[in-house]
């Protein structure tokens, strides 16, 4: 297997997606075909899904809270803490990931693009988003206790933007890491490479000068795009990946 070199001049920007958690148990989006018992995705992680049927919504949204909770994580989220330990401010980890399961391995540069299973927020007034682990029985619609608004997960849907602050984190990364001097290297993993712009970033670090790498089961749709690509489990691969 290629070997990925960090050292002291390496500045890594790591990007994940449901493939690092999927050897934990927890099923990825295009596993499931795109759809969730029977329901396109987009049907249930929209706006629209939610203003349609927000019960139907939470009942996806509690079932994954619950399993998430139930699962742990794996030997590919354990490499990615020990890099971390290894080059402290010059590594940083963007997740699509929604289901803590970095933060729970010992991470702690990391930016949830996609927000967290594990956080609500009110759809209507802008009261701050707040740690919820409930999995709501069949049926429930949370409601806001200070306006009496439907409370929504704090979840990144589509059609959504990303939080500008959450997107500013990754520049100002990439701008510190690629005009370091040293090595910019950009590492996806576990990612289908579909969805935006998670799925822009490698041609962003491209253009940058930065090195690009890929690990992933099946070739992603922007697999082109990399440098350097290793096929496999990220929980096998990315523990003998760095040296
Ligand atoms: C393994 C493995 C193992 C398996 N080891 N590997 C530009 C072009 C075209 C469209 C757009 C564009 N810009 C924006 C859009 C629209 C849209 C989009 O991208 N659509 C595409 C489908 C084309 N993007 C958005 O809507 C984004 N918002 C936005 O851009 O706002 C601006 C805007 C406003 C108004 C109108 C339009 C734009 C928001 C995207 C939010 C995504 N949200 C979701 C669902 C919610 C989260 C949740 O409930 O969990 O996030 S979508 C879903 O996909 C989820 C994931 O985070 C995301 C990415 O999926 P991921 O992680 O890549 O998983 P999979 O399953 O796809 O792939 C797994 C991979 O792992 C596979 O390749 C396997 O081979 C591999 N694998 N086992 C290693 N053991
Ligand atoms: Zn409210």
């Amino acid at each position: 297997m290629e070997q990925l070199i960090l050292d002291s001049k390496t500045w890594l920007l790591v990007l994940t997606g449901a493939g690092v958690s999927a050897e934990s148990g927890v099923p990825t989006f295009r596993g499931m075909d795109g759809l969730w018992e029977n329901h396109p995705i987009e049907d249930v992680a929209s706006p629209q899904g939610f203003v349609k049927d927000p019960a139907l919504v939470w009942r996806f949204y509690s079932q994954r809270r619950a399993a998430a909770s139930a699962v742990h994580p794996n030997p590919g989220h354990d490499a990615l803490v020990a890099w971390e330990r290894h080059l402290g401010d010059r590594f940083l980890m963007a997740t699509q990931n929604v289901d803590g399961l970095h933060r729970r391995a010992g991470s702690q540069r990391v930016v949830e693009m996609h927000g967290t299973l594990f956080k609500t927020r009110c759809s209507k007034c802008k009261r701050t988003p707040f740690d919820d682990t409930t999995a709501y029985p069949e049926g429930t619609v949370p409601t806001c206790g200070d306006c009496g608004g439907k409370l929504r997960p704090h979840i990144v849907w589509f059609g959504e933007y990303l939080d500008p602050a959450d997107m500013q984190r990754i520049e100002d990364f990439a701008l510190r890491g690629s005009t370091s001097g040293g090595r910019f290297v950009f590492l996806a993993a576990g990612t289908s490479g579909a969805v935006y712009p998670a799925a822009g970033i490698v041609d962003r670090v491209s253009e940058a000068g930065g090195e690009t790498w890929l690990v992933n089961l099946d070739p992603p749709q922007n697999a082109s795009s990399f440098d350097h690509h290793v096929t496999g489990k990220s929980g096998e691969v990315l523990p003998k990946l760095a040296k």
